[in-house]
């Protein structure tokens, strides 16, 4: 006998195998702050799943059963088609859009397919960035370096999702040849409460900048992060501070604003 957990688990599992094409995905976009200036300069695109039934499911959620269930790299080429399409939008001339992507979705048929679609909408790589998050266990490590190489080669841009949270950062950051680094959310938290968690927080962002890699901030959610923040001479600053995840038409009149 099934318990009503496992049951529901089976029902979304099938669900989110039509989400797609019953178009149940929607983008939502996080602005990237300059953090002196405070100006956007650009935007981490999300996807929200809201089930017909039950309403918005939690990322964290529906992400671990597409990824088991391997419909991650559809969902994933389907947000980049998107993203590269709103980057062609005139409204967005001067933005760069990221997205995050799981290191076994960034094989090199998606590689191939993010270039072509920048290419058919005349798009400049540069302004796009692939968030290389740490959730999944990477398989093939050598293939993902080609990947990574080859996607830089032709000017898109990789940061490091979510760094110093999960076991592997370090080992991450020493294969994979990357342009910028996300810091996780947890260490500016947690360092406007502590002066180890604040040491440990210069050291995140000094080992990157040491390596030539700029540093976004994850998380700020108040002045005190954004003055940790900023004292380190990062680049740019994420989080609820400057906005939480809005839909398309919020994030245009931001942009025109700012
Ligand atoms: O892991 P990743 O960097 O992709 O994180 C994106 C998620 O983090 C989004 O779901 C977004 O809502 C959440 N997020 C963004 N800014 C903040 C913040 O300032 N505080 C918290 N708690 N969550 C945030
Ligand atoms: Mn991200």
């Amino acid at each position: 006998m099934k318990n009503l957990a496992v049951k529901k688990k089976d029902f979304l599992i099938n669900d989110l195998s039509k989400a797609l094409e019953k178009e149940e995905f929607s983008l939502v976009f996080q602005s990237k702050v300059e953090t002196q200036s405070k100006k956007i300069m650009g935007a981490e695109v999300l996807l929200r799943w809201c089930h017909p039934e039950y309403g918005l499911i939690p990322t964290e959620q529906w992400v671990l059963l597409a990824e088991a269930n391997n419909f991650l790299p559809n969902i994933t080429r389907w947000l980049a088609a998107n993203v590269i399409k709103h980057l062609a939008k005139d409204c967005f001339q001067n933005i760069s859009l990221s997205m995050n992507v799981s290191p076994n979705s960034l094989d090199n048929d998606f590689a191939d397919f993010v270039l072509s679609t920048l290419r058919s909408y005349d798009v400049p790589a540069s302004r796009l960035m692939l968030e290389i998050t740490e959730s999944a266990e990477i398989i093939n490590m050598k293939k993902l370096v080609l990947v990574v190489k080859k996607l830089r080669l032709a000017g898109v841009k990789i940061a490091l999702d979510d760094f110093g949270a999960g076991f592997s950062s370090m080992k991450y950051l020493m294969e994979i040849p990357v342009d910028s680094v996300k810091i996780d959310k947890e260490f500016v938290q947690k360092a406007v409460g502590s002066e180890t968690a604040k040491k440990i927080f210069h050291s995140l962002v000094d080992l990157a900048h040491s390596i030539k890699t700029q540093v976004i901030v994850e998380g700020v959610e108040t002045e005190e992060h954004y003055t940790l923040a900023q004292s380190t001479k990062t680049k740019f600053v994420q989080g609820f501070l400057f906005s939480k995840p809005v839909c398309f038409n919020e994030f245009k009149m931001m942009i025109e604003k700012t």
